[in-house]
């Protein structure tokens, strides 16, 4: 027993001793994406006699630790490395979106950026950007495409994100043959790889006294060289393309895509469409903006849709109404119609979010002014901004309610093209506020906050 003692001491020594003649190497952490590599010695004695760490890589909240790179290649974590040479280690984390959502909750989502926050943009009054991932590196990228009333067509553009939002041009986009007045870019992963995909309702320039011309939808879709092939659909009828929204209304696991047009494009699984006019069934028009959401919650989307509720003569539709899906169609029949509102009788938006926490998501149009006197004629169109708050009583009823939950609720100025709620400022508070304050330059966002009652007020008047 004591001979055994000298000798583990005599090995020790000599251990330590070899230890302080070996060079010490510099070990070199980078990180990719977010998240932290944290390092810790384990003993100064290894079969090498070379330090040993071990190294423990922590994702950031949303992100994912996927590999180390460089001087080591492996995904095991944590792990240890003998240090007998020099080495330069890549904690490799990613950020996966799931694209396979309805449209509505990327246009609503805290992957939202301000782009007037982004230098490089250069862009006001955008109605056709959107904000998805495209070379898939964790951090959000901004796609715009021309919504302005030029008549010739104007390239998208892909602006990429370079981890800091900071945004430079990409060049990943082919046969970029572009649109010509985007009024709503959606978006969601249609071929089903992974990568996000764009469809852009396009509803042509205007053309003074007269309206606007029309145009056929776009397509952009991501492919296996991990760039963009870029679609005119002009297959689909030329039309008047102003609002659109994108769902699996018929859960067979692909995003279907509805237009305002009432025209749905039932999709192969591919990003292929097939077009019909059958399931949406309803007679009255008028409709320019359309969302699927799950509003009862029994799995099936739901279609909102609205617009112009001024006239019955002229087709309108008599105000907003949720047709409930049941994977099959969408009736009159299984709809609920919701509360106009006299004078304000455009709706341009929506939002819907629970606003007081009870568990019921409360519904936002976001409204302009527009009516039809007792001449024929038409009032105040697309004059003022107003903004409606209808609060669930059933599937069946819903309120107007607004006073209840937010104050300055309508003005004069420059109607709202989009509205939000989210909480911009991560104070645990929603916001309600206008999504591209740079909308028709009315420089002056219109922003509420959420108080302790539940009750918003706006901030900046
Ligand atoms: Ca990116
Ligand atoms: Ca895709
Ligand atoms: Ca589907
Ligand atoms: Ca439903």
């Amino acid at each position: 027993m004591r001979i055994l003692s000298i000798c583990l001491l005599t090995f020790v020594l000599s251990c330590s001793e070899d230890l302080d003649n070996l060079p010490t190497y510099n070990l070199i952490i980078s990180i990719e994406g977010e998240g932290e590599v944290f390092q810790e010695t384990i003993s100064d004695v290894t079969p090498s006699n070379h330090e040993e760490v071990e190294l423990n890589a922590v994702a950031s909240e949303n992100w994912t630790f996927v590999k180390w790179e460089g001087d080591l290649d492996s995904s095991e974590n944590p792990i240890r490395v003998i240090l007998d040479e020099p080495k330069n280690i890549n904690a490799k984390f990613i950020r996966y979106f799931d694209y396979n959502q309805p449209s509505y909750f990327f246009k609503n989502s805290d992957l939202w950026l301000d782009l007037n926050e982004i230098s490089g943009t250069n862009q006001r009054n955008n109605t056709g950007s959107a904000i998805a991932d495209f070379n898939n590196d964790g951090y959000n990228d901004i796609f715009l495409a021309e919504s302005g009333n030029s008549a010739d067509l104007d390239p998208v553009q892909i602006l990429l994100n370079d981890g800091g939002n900071n945004f430079y041009s990409s060049d990943l986009i082919n046969n970029n043959i572009g649109t010509d007045a985007t009024r709503k870019s959606i978006v969601g992963d249609y071929n089903l790889d992974g990568m996000p995909d764009i469809f852009m309702a396009d509803h042509g320039h205007e053309v003074p006294g007269v309206f606007f011309d029309f145009a056929h939808p776009s397509l952009m879709l991501s492919n296996e060289n991990n760039t963009y092939d870029f679609t005119t659909l002009t297959d689909l009828p030329l039309e008047f393309y102003h609002g659109a929204a994108s769902g699996d209304f018929d859960n067979d696991g692909d995003l279907d895509i509805f237009c305002s047009t009432k025209l749905f494009l039932i999709n192969d699984g591919n990003g292929a469409f097939s077009q019909n006019t059958s399931l949406f069934q309803e007679n009255s028009g008028g409709i320019y903006t359309v969302e699927f959401y799950d509003f009862n919650k029994d799995g099936f989307l739901d279609l909102i849709c609205g617009g112009h509720s001024m006239f019955d003569g002229w087709g309108d539709m008599p105000s907003s109404k949720i047709y409930y899906g049941n994977g099959v169609d969408f009736t009159e029949t299984r709809s609920v119609t919701l509360p106009n509102l006299q004078e304000w009788e455009v709706t341009v938006d929506y939002a819907i979010t629970d606003l007081n926490g009870d568990g019921n998501e409360e519904i936002l149009l976001v409204r302009t002014g527009g009516y039809v006197n007792e001449n024929n004629e038409m009032i105040n169109f697309y004059n003022g901004w107003r903004i409606q708050v209808l609060e669930k009583i059933s599937d069946d009823e819903y309120i107007d309610n607004t006073s209840k939950f937010m104050n300055n609720y309508y003005g004069n100025s420059q109607w709202i093209v989009r509205l939000r709620v989210q909480d911009i400022d991560n104070d645990g508070k929603l916001e309600i506020f206008e999504n591209d304050r740079s909308n028709h330059q009315t420089n002056n966002p219109r922003v509420w906050k959420q108080n302790s009652e539940n009750f918003y007020e706006r901030i900046n008047l």
